[in-house]
């Protein structure tokens, strides 16, 4: 297993549309093993392949309930998902959320997502799996989706909020490289 360099913005790879994986093969295995170990470690609920410069349609998620486990890095593990190839295939619902994002590091903002989402694809042996999620989950489904296609969550804000933000994050990318 190993730790990953996790991209940050405004990083022009951020913003690539990630490829399907053709077949879950023991090199998919090994890239979600480390997309494990490192989102454990920088205690992230969701990590996606683009993050760590990999632009394969894999994501990995754990957002099982970590009360208790404060202070432990690297988290232990409570529900880790992985998903290849992963599609909403259906969404009801709306609901605004405080989101985060390992990309974006010091910014947080409200987004508005689905409140319900069933999400399809394959898991790490490659067999067909379907995720029915609310809350957390499905917020951070949502998310990790839409990093596949290059799209942060500092993206989904308004007009004016993207332009001081995007503003500010990337002063600071100047002052702090990655
Ligand atoms: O760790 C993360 N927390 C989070 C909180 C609210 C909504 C989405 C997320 S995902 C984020 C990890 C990350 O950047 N995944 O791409
Ligand atoms: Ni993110």
């Amino acid at each position: 297993m190993a730790l990953l360099d996790i991209l940050t913005y405004p990083d022009p790879r951020l913003k690539n549309r990630a490829e399907t994986v053709a077949s879950v093969d023991d090199s998919v295995r090994r890239l979600i093993d480390d997309m494990f170990e490192t989102m454990y470690q920088a205690e992230g609920v969701g990590l996606a392949a683009p993050q760590v410069g990999v632009l394969k349609r894999v994501i990995v998620l754990d957002c099982g309930d970590r009360s208790g486990s404060e202070g432990i890095a690297p988290l232990p593990p409570v529900q880790p998902i992985a998903v290849v190839n992963p599609v909403v295939e259906s969404s009801e619902g709306c609901v605004a959320w405080q989101e985060g994002c390992l990309s974006v590091p010091g910014y947080t903002d409200e987004v508005e997502r689905s409140a319900r989402v069933i999400v399809t694809g394959l898991n790490r042996e490659g067999e067909p799996l379907s995720i029915e999620a609310e809350q957390l989950l499905a917020v951070c489904l949502q998310h990790e989706i839409d990093h596949l296609e290059g799209t942060l969550f500092v993206d989904r804000l308004s007009r004016l909020k993207q332009t001081m933000v995007k503003k500010r994050l990337k002063r600071k990318s100047v002052e702090a490289p990655a």
